[in-house]
């Protein structure tokens, strides 16, 4: 949960019970068995040589005196490693020796407790309760909005990316290069403006802008209200551009297909273990600006190491809204996805009573009819 900017995110630890953990002090002595917790979770917050105490899952509380100061990888895990369970209830483990799960007494890991989160004065148990109260309500939206694009055989993505990375070239491009292929409408979130919605309807397709004021992710709520106005048409698609934030949007499903991480080569290629959720929640990666790479020292191979290190299933494109390259690659991916959700309608005649449908048959057989003989005579 991210109480700076009151939207839900993070990490779920689950433990398993009764799991031991070592704790290293900083003459690299250690305890576990007479430190193991039965069951639960437990609170830790570690600085060098401080007083600090550890809160239980029953509400004990043990305290340490500064001479227990100490440094530690990571005091939860299971025997396989970490397991972390996503907002969207997908799981994975992390070897306990990943890189961006280990930390020394040079390091203050405030993520390491069962919220994922912390916040001065709330406890890790009410964080987390605040966080499933926030996302049981957008998920629940979330799934009316994934009927309800399913019902009209519409193909919605929703991309994510830290600002600036291109994610409004790559629509403008897209748009216009799908010209006369596909029908697309698009949803852009932003903090303040509607510039981008601008660019968007620069080329033709109807947008609408979502303003999120001090917010800094869309949620599924925003995107109900916003499909109701932009009413995008039956086997269409639908491009949702969320607020450039690597970190709050991986949390919120919105009702999309698939979330689609936008990342640019000159944003480093260590992003994949910085923000490991938003790469983990998405499908594609688009590496993007791929242009500018003779004039960087980025290295691509390591970056998609990293990336499939998090999502071993990610598919990642290499493109540049600017050149055109890789295009074709990402424009074939929308089609592809567009025509398994047209194909996947429902049929809505199907759904009816057998007399209603042998009426509502009639009546459209009637109509082609009419309109054959229209042309017939024109
Ligand atoms: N060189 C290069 N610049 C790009 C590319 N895509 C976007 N840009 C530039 O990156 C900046 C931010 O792009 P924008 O689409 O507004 O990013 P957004 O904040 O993610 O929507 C703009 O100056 C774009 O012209 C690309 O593929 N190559
Ligand atoms: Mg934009």
């Amino acid at each position: 949960m991210c109480m700076t900017c009151g939207c839900g995110t993070g990490d779920v630890h689950v433990e398993d019970a009764g799991h031991a953990h070592t704790h290293t002090h900083t003459d690299d002595s250690t305890h576990s068995p007479a430190h193991d917790h039965a069951q639960g979770t437990h609170e830790h917050v570690h600085e060098a040589a401080h007083e600090h105490s550890h809160t239980h899952a029953d509400g004990s509380v043990h305290r340490h005196d500064p001479a227990h100061a100490h440094a530690h990888e990571h005091g939860h895990r299971s025997a396989e490693g970490q397991m972390h369970t996503h907002a969207d209830g997908t799981t994975h483990a992390h070897a306990h020796h990943d890189p961006a799960h280990t930390h020394g007494a040079d390091a203050l890991h405030y993520g390491a407790g069962m919220a994922g989160n912390s916040a001065p004065g709330v406890t890790q148990s009410r964080l987390v309760q605040i966080e499933r109260d926030i996302l049981s309500k957008n998920d629940s939206i979330a799934m009316r909005n994934r009927a309800a694009l399913a019902q009209r055989g519409i193909f919605a993505l929703n991309l994510v990316s830290s600002p600036g990375s291109g994610k409004t070239t790559l629509l403008v491009r897209s748009i216009e290069r799908l010209a006369g292929r596909l029908p697309v409408a698009v949803i852009e979130g932003d903090q303040q403006t509607s510039v981008d919605a601008e660019r968007i309807r620069a080329t033709g397709a109807a947008a609408i802008q979502i303003n999120t004021g001090k917010g800094c992710h869309l949620d599924a709520a925003m995107i109900e209200t916003a499909l109701q106005r932009l009413a995008p048409t039956e086997d269409s698609v639908l491009m949702i551009e969320n607020v450039g934030n690597l970190v709050c949007p991986a949390a919120f499903d919105l009702g999309e297909a698939h979330k689609v991480v936008v990342l640019s080569v000159t944003e480093g290629e260590d992003k994949p273990l910085k923000y490991p959720d938003m790469f983990h929640a998405a499908s594609l990666m688009l590496l993007n600006k791929v242009d500018l790479l003779p004039h960087l020292s980025f290295d691509v191979e390591r970056c998609l190491e990293y990336a499939r290190r998090i999502n071993p299933s990610i598919q990642i494109l290499q493109v540049s809204a600017t050149s055109g390259a890789g295009m074709d690659a990402w424009l074939g991916w929308i089609e592809s996805g567009a025509h398994a959700a047209r194909r996947q309608r429902p049929d809505p005649v199907a759904a009816l009573p057998h007399l209603e449908q042998v009426a509502t048959l009639k009546r459209r057989v009637a109509e082609l009819e009419a309109q054959v003989t229209r042309l017939q005579s024109s």
